[in-house]
């Protein structure tokens, strides 16, 4: 942590925010609505992790060291890393710690509501399933005393609230996409909140996973998808067809699409470390952040892969007052608008708008 602080406050001092701003930004409460589990994993727990006695699968000393060495991250590269990750991340007690650890971050950056995201993984190897996979979340989740039910009382407003959200993967084919929302259809009362499409946007064809998403929305499952990280009109049109409850990204739009997305006021989740590092967005002046934000667009701000981008939430504040003049009074509003995108209930909506409120005053 000392590592990732000196990291944080250098990063801050190129982006010429103020040393007293930087812990203002930090102390407000704030949400995470765009999170993936095995993007947050800690450098060095990686590092433990492929060097301990439990790891059954090496990985090479390139791999490794690509993992650690965080300059080149285009999306092609991500997509490269994440199976190094996932050969680290293999068995229920890790995937309860990286979990924990997540969560632990999290909590000292003052997130005070986060929907973490993750793809539900079978391995035979390890006797998982998807739902063994999915309980040892919640394990982490009960390792970190964390509220993720639905059932917590105003009075646990001081404690962090958490929702999981189960991601379909785009390399899986439409029977496991359908697997993955019967499991969150089922788990809805234990925590889980909705459904995320994601993965390698160069891999997959949406028409598969059309009638789990579907489903999805008929069964009431709260939708958001990964959406326009390389150009695909088409599949941006038919996304904004589905109406999902929220958009990840939408980097890559043409002007048509563009407009259908204003006029749909669907929120999206902004990631601009994650963008420009992936090279879905040339330079952070040139975000589309900006627009949708002039134009008074649902937007919230997010990590996508704190671990993978050495980014946090704070650090995401600090980039939007730096580079589009947010003060930190518009970057509190944003975040309690954000309440209403998010896929909580109605009670826990209202605890985050009293933690909201006071920080307003
Ligand atoms: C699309 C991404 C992503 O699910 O194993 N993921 N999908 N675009 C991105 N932009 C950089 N970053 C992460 O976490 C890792 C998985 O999340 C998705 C990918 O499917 C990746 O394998 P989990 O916990």
């Amino acid at each position: 942590t000392k590592e990732k602080k000196n990291w944080i406050n250098s990063l801050a001092a190129q982006l010429q925010v103020s040393a007293m701003q930087m812990p203002l930004l930090k102390a407000m409460p704030k949400l995470e609505l765009h999170a993936h589990l095995n993007g947050c994993v800690r450098t060095s727990t990686l590092l433990d992790l492929a060097v301990g006695e439990n790891s059954k699968e090496k990985i090479s000393n390139t791999d490794l060291e690509s993992l650690i060495r965080k300059e080149d991250r285009s999306l092609t590269e991500c997509f490269r890393l994440f199976p190094v990750i996932h050969a680290l991340t293999t068995d229920h007690a890790v995937v309860t710690r990286i979990t924990r650890e997540a969560i632990e971050d999290f909590l000292l950056d003052n997130v005070v509501y986060l929907e973490l995201r993750t793809t539900p993984k079978c391995n035979d190897l390890y006797g998982m399933s998807k739902r063994s996979y999915v309980e040892a979340v919640f394990a982490g989740f009960e390792a970190a005393g964390v509220m993720y039910k639905t059932d917590c009382d105003v009075q646990d407003g001081h404690r962090m609230h958490v929702r999981l959200l189960l991601s379909i993967d785009r390399r899986e084919n439409a029977e496991a996409a359908m697997n993955t929302v019967q499991l969150a259809w089922d788990m809805r009362d234990r925590g889980v909140a909705g459904v995320d499409l994601s993965g390698d946007p160069a891999i997959g064809n949406w028409e598969t996973f059309l009638p789990a998403l579907t489903l999805a929305k008929e069964l009431g499952v709260p939708l958001t998808l990964h959406c326009g990280e390389v150009s695909n009109p088409k599949e941006v049109r038919e996304m904004l067809a589905l109406q999902p409850r929220r958009l990840g990204h939408v980097c890559c739009l043409e002007e048509a699409e563009w407009r259908a997305l204003l006029d749909s006021g669907i929120p999206v989740e902004i990631c601009l470390t994650s963008n420009v590092r992936t090279e879905s967005v040339s330079s952070m002046r040139d975000h589309h952040f900006a627009a949708l934000y002039n134009a008074k667009h649902p937007v919230v701000l997010c990590t996508d892969d704190p671990g993978l981008f050495s980014t946090s939430l704070t650090l995401e504040f600090a980039i939007a007052a730096t580079c589009f003049g947010l003060t930190n009074l518009e970057l509190l509003i944003m975040g309690k608008s954000a309440i209403n995108y998010t896929f909580a209930d109605d009670k826990t909506k209202l605890i985050l708008h009293g933690i909201f409120d006071d920080a307003l005053q």
